[in-house]
């Protein structure tokens, strides 16, 4: 049985990531998830699959080498898929330091605790040990906005300390394949939505204050363009690269789905008015109106968008979610768990932590 150790597994992106995991091979692969529940990481993205004899959950944090050295021991890990990061730019830009901390130091200590785990005495590694680095789109920097995309080969030009952290680990990761032929991947995907986002990111921002009927805040002029693709689509993908993919190679991940902030705006307002039921009181409340447009994200960048040729041609993935359904199967997903909503803004999912594991 394959056994994986995911980082950040009680995240956004990572959650969804092991719940597609265990849909797609049930029993066959076993999961242990280190995460160190910083305020963006909720166990109660995982009820569901918490009590499967083949999941493991270890509170640990990245950054300290014993803890890790020590599951690296007491398990043999065939995989690695590296989400933890310290994710919102907003927050880097007000705290760089620990985005370096969690996202250049953590790297460091999961690749050479990787490395030490499964290098043999000649420096060669044990047959079928993988590692992915789970990246972004912000690495390459920002695009004009009527032109070009950003392909695996594009210059690195990261921005803000959170795109230059994740730079970073990028390029020790790079390190890792040229220096020691350690078996690794890295993906660097546009922008993610979709069920358990934490709403400081701007989609569930939006549709939780709209429901309130909270000024919706828009940085700028409102036409920063973004990528979006389905956090599912996303999950496929890195599993796919894993298995399918070229070792020691960098995929993009994006589907062409770019849009302005203000038509992300337009379509979550639209599709609340046609999702709410007429004597839903909160029908009333979302309305334009509510766009607030506000001071600049210091150093914003204008436009990000993904050419995913290359894991199309090599790999066949390909987006299966067009965005309109995953707007409303998002939006449908936060009516159905609002006090997952509640407990993400209001930090209760913390006393859930404690109470699960006194
Ligand atoms: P998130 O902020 O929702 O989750 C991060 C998780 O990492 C949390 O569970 C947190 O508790 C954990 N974590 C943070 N610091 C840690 C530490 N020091 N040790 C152990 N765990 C720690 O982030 P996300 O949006 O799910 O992003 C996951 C990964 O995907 C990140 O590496 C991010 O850079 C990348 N990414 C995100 C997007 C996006 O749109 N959200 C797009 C492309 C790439
Ligand atoms: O209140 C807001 N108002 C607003 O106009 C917020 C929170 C955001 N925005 C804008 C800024 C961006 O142009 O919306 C766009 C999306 O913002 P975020 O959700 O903060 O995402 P972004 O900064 O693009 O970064 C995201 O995608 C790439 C993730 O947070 C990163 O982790 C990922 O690497």
């Amino acid at each position: 049985m394959r056994t994986y150790l995911v980082t950040g597994g009680a995240g956004f992106i990572g959650s969804n990531y092991i719940h597609y995991m265990f849909r797609k091979y049930g029993g066959e692969i076993r999961i242990i998830n280190v995460d160190a529940l910083t305020y963006a990481g909720n166990l109660e993205n995982l009820k569901e699959i918490e009590k499967r004899d083949n999941y493991t959950f270890i509170r640990a944090d990245i950054t300290d080498k014993d803890a890790i050295t020590k599951i690296f021991a007491e398990n043999d890990i065939d995989r690695v898929v590296h989400f933890a990061a310290e994710s919102h730019v907003d927050r880097s830009i007000k705290d760089p330091e620990v985005f370096v901390r969690t996202n250049v130091l953590g790297t460091a200590v999961m690749l050479n605790c990787a490395k030490a785990a499964w290098e043999l005495p000649d420096g060669s590694f044990q047959e079928g040990r993988k590692f992915l680095h789970v990246s972004t789109d912000e690495v390459y920097g920002s695009l004009e906005e009527d032109g070009g995309f950003f392909y695996e080969t594009t210059p690195y030009a990261p921005h803000s300390p959170y795109s230059a952290s994740k730079a970073s680990s990028d390029m020790l990761v790079r390190s890792y394949m040229d220096t020691y032929r350690f078996p690794a991947n890295i993906t660097n995907c546009s922008n993610n939505y979709g069920p358990y986002q934490f709403p400081e990111k701007f989609i569930p921002l939006v549709i939780n204050n709209a429901l309130q009927g909270k000024s919706l805040p828009v940085y700028g002029d409102g036409k920063n363009v973004r990528d979006w693709l389905y956090v599912e689509d996303h999950a496929k993908a890195i599993d796919m690269v894993q298995e399918q993919g070229r070792l020691f190679e960098t995929y993009n991940i994006g589907g062409h789905n770019e849009k302005q902030n203000i038509e992300i705006i337009n379509i979550i307002l639209e599709t609340l008015q046609e999702q709410l039921a007429d004597d839903d009181p909160r029908k009333k409340l979302v309305s334009r109106d509510l766009i607030t447009y506000v001071e600049d994200r210091k150093g914003h960048d204008r436009r990000y968008a993904i050419a995913p040729d290359k894991i199309r041609a090599e790999i066949g993935w390909e987006p299966e979610t067009m965005f309109r359904d995953g707007i409303r199967r998002t939006i449908q997903w936060y009516f159905e768990h609002e006090d997952w909503m509640r407990n993400a803004t209001s930090g209760d999912y913390q006393k859930y932590y404690a109470e699960m594991y006194k």
